[in-house]
């Protein structure tokens, strides 16, 4: 019985064909249940709505043998992988042959509640490591997860560290053109990166067509520049071989130089095109003739489609001898479609198999009907070999491959207690309090940045807990005597990870630290900071992480047209809308250092609850199951409300909102206000109230969670539970029901603009709709109508309304 831990290349020749041939076969039933998948899914599962199903089976068949060696022979449980997006059938019939996939699931693939059209961490059930489906990002996402394995292992000693793992991304060879991919390279080779493997499933094909001639040179060398280790898998062994026979040489020098574009189409038009174009080519040449000669169209056909990445014997040989640590890129060749009779097809990207073309390829399996979902039907190998096989197979194992780890305790808020301050003052000093602590809490924080650390105030931080490093380097500056408030000390016990200026890093980085606790068994609390506006840049990598379940404190900072001087495209306007939008994060905008010294003690809770909780019916679902936390805070410093917390006052800063000036039953108007332009609305609240008890001001910490509380009762409701309010809705209710409502905020308006539907009060919403501009943070919130004489402008307004 073969045995998979051993590379295929140690072993005798009769048990090294025994093994290969158990990975063909296990290979061809891939290939056939992942196309069987879509085909199902697309011909024989009813269509009720019209709608095209879709799935990939000519990426799939490109991706199937490379998945085959790795995932039956080369990898090991603490390895992770990222699996190129629309190759998720391949991976979905691997891990239904382990048993580890539900057939209904399978059957429903694309379908309701059935496996993802793209391996997804937290809707597939079938051991997916990492999510994909944005091209690049799941690529990337391997290298700062190897990354975050080596700053958890600097903290362990060796008794405590689990077995190190590869962090292994499948990659489409378009994948390289999307630029998050460059910039990791860089950001790798600065932090030493390590044990990773990318694998370019190489078939020159993307979505739209062929690719450009010459961009393996470009991208063998663009890796070399970053000191990864190239293997790249040109020939598979019946290719090899056929070259070493006389005129083979010319055949490989054919293949060599033999464009793209054509390669692709003789692979779909078949072994009778191959003879003819390579008769026409290399002419009538003794040697070759015959080489070409002694094989049937069909052997010429498999000869040719016989690429290193479609060879077990290549592939295993190769990833078996790959035992550096050092960053590896491994280039396989292939054909998109192959095996299938979608190969090398320019249109084949969502092109589908007819069922006349799914028919010939059950009968050349031998699969009779009815035993489609069989999963040793036709192959000619015994069944008990293949279980056997299966079951010994290292990365089949039956441990959870999902890690757990200890909750971090609370320190309790940290209070600075400053007289006038801002809110990014405030977390710079807070973080600086719990710096100062020796706590399992201050220990298990880590905090990153591209570039902004020292202007977003994780300064004090840093010069307290150092930047991390795989190695020592002192800083320079400091051991010269030159004056500097920072040191810049990289040690690997160090807690600060320093990116250069991308944001999408920045996003992937925490992404990956925000897993730790699930893919290294130790628990982070992850920190970024980045400018507001910036998020943008990242956006997509911040919404991979979240769909990820990653758990990280996101601090944008600066915020808003309250940037003043620093003008234009700078001032972020539509961030408050990302809170409100972005699933897996709960967004925040304190306006008040003690808000947000709770709202920090809360986030550290909050990220680290049990995602698979279900919640009660009236609560927000995500309160029960956590998730990642958002802070939108200021340069601006404004005057702190004399007061210490109550545990009221701090429930309601949580749940987002509670009256700073409550309603009394003459109240004609509320100001509702979110983040630092508190001081405006109380400002205002004193031009148009004084003391006639007429105006109410409510401070919003969080329209995201109010907001999301209000559809959770409003849901609620409608399933019937007439009980179901929410915190909007009760602090509403304390005001008289026809009194006003005006809603201010430095950002679009839109975000407090459902508050005069939640109890059908007339409102005006006040907030920033266009691009900033440089000037006084006074004339800006002039122009733009948010100082406190446009917000008592429009509450006077709305009071006069008749009704
Ligand atoms: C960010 C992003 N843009 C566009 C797409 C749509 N898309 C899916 S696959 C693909 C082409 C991928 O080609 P390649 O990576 O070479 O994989 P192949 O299908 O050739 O195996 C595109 C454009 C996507 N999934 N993500
Ligand atoms: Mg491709």
């Amino acid at each position: 019985m073969a045995n998979a831990n051993q590379s295929a290349a140690d072993k005798p020749l009769e048990a090294r064909a025994d093994q290969i041939g158990i990975f063909n076969a296990l290979m061809q039933k891939s290939l056939w249940l992942s196309n069987w998948a879509i085909y199902h899914a697309n011909h024989i599962r009813p269509n009720v709505d019209g709608v095209k199903v879709g799935g990939h089976q000519a990426s799939s068949a490109s991706m199937t043998a490379i998945m085959t060696a790795l995932y039956f022979g080369v990898l090991r449980p603490e390895d992770r992988v990222a699996v190129k997006p629309h190759a998720a059938p391949v991976f979905h019939a691997i891990q239904y042959l382990f048993g580890k996939q539900t057939l209904d699931k399978l059957k429903a693939f694309r379908g309701f509640g059935g496996a993802q059209s793209y391996p997804s961490r937290t809707k597939d059930t079938d051991d997916v490591d990492f999510s994909t489906g944005s091209v690049g990002l799941g690529v990337a996402f391997t290298a700062f997860s190897s990354l975050i394995q080596d700053y958890v292992r600097a903290k362990q000693t060796t008794s405590e560290s689990p077995p190190e793992g590869r962090m292994i991304a499948l990659v489409g060879d378009a994948e390289l053109d999307e630029g998050n991919v460059y910039e990791c390279l860089l950001e790798g080779w600065k932090h030493d990166l390590r044990n990773t493997w990318w694998i370019i499933d190489y078939n020159r094909q993307s979505l739209d067509g062929v690719v450009r001639e010459g961009l393996y040179d470009r991208i063998e060398a663009i890796f070399r520049a970053f000191d990864w280790n190239v293997v790249t898998l040109k020939y598979g062994v019946l290719q090899q071989q056929a070259f070493s026979e006389p005129g083979g040489e010319k055949l490989k020098a054919w293949i060599d130089a033999c464009p793209n574009a054509d390669y692709s189409a003789l692979m779909f038009q078949g072994g009778a095109a191959w003879r003819q174009r390579l008769s026409d080519d290399i002419g009538d040449q003794a040697e070759f003739s015959q080489l070409l000669d002694r094989l049937s169209d069909s052997e010429l056909s498999e000869l040719m489609g016989n690429l290193g990445g479609h060879c077990i014997e290549t592939l295993l040989e190769q990833f078996g001898e790959t035992t550096t640590d050092q960053p590896t890129v491994f280039i396989a060749y292939t054909v998109k479609g192959w095996g299938t009779p979608l190969a090398g097809h320019k249109d084949n990207h969502a092109g589908q198999m007819t069922t006349a073309q799914i028919e010939q390829m059950r009968a050349e399996m031998q699969i009779r009907a009815g035993h489609e979902w069989d999963k040793f039907e036709g192959l000619t190998i015994a069944t008990d070999i293949l279980k056997q096989f299966l079951a010994s197979v290292p990365f089949n194992t039956s441990t959870d491959r999902r890690l757990v780890a200890q909750k971090v305790p609370s320190i309790g808020p940290q209070f600075i207690g400053d007289r006038t301050t801002s809110t990014q003052t405030a977390f710079g000093k807070i973080l600086d309090t719990i710096a100062k602590t020796s706590t399992e809490l201050s220990d298990s924080i880590v905090t990153m940045s591209p570039d902004v650390t020292v202007s977003t105030n994780l300064g004090s931080w840093v010069n307290r807990r150092h930047l991390f490093s795989n190695r020592e380097i002192a800083d320079v500056f400091q051991r010269e005597r030159i004056p500097s408030t920072q040191k810049w000390r990289f040690t690997p016990k160090g807690q600060h990870i320093e990116l250069g200026i991308t944001e999408t890093n920045l996003f992937l980085l925490l992404g990956a630290a925000g897993l730790a606790h699930s893919l290294f068994g130790k628990r982070l609390l992850p920190i970024g900071t980045l400018y507001d506006p910036f998020i943008s840049r990242g956006l997509d990598a911040l919404n991979y992480a979240c769909y990820q379940d990653a758990r990280f404190l996101l601090v944008g900072t600066p915020s808003g047209i309250s940037l003043a001087g620093e003008g234009g495209a700078h001032q972020s306007i539509s961030s408050p809308l990302i809170g409100l939008g972005q699933d897996g994060l709960a967004a925040f905008e304190p306006a008040f250092s003690d808000e947000l010294s709770v709202i920090m003690d809360w986030a550290f809770d909050y990220m680290q609850r049990d995602g698979q909780k279900t919640p009660a019916t009236n609560d927000w679902q995500r309160d029960a199951s956590g998730g990642s936390v958002y802070l939108r805070l200021s340069t601006r410093a404004i005057e702190q409300p004399p007061r210490t917390m109550s545990p009221s006052l701090s429930e309601n800063i949580l749940r987002g909102a509670y009256w700073l000036k409550p309603p009394e039953p003459s109240c004609e108007v509320i100001i509702a206000y979110q983040g630092v332009v508190a001081s405006e609305a109380i400002a205002a609240a004193g031009i148009i109230g004084s003391d006639r008890g007429n105006v109410a001001v409510l401070a919003i910490t969080s329209a995201d969670r109010l907001n999301a509380g209000w559809h959770a009762a409003q849901k609620a409701r409608q399933h019937g539970d007439g009980t179901a309010t929410c915190h909007i809705e009760k602090l509403l209710n304390n005001a008289p029901r026809n009194c006003r409502l005006v809603s201010v905020i430095d950002g679009h308006p839109a975000t407090l603009g459902w508050l005069g539907s939640v109890r059908g009060q007339r409102s005006t919403t006040l907030g920033v709709e266009h691009f900033g501009q440089s000037g006084t943070v006074d004339d800006l919130y002039a122009h733009f109508g948010i100082d406190a004489a446009a917000i008592s402008a429009a509450s006077k307004a709305m009071i006069e309304l008749r009704q």
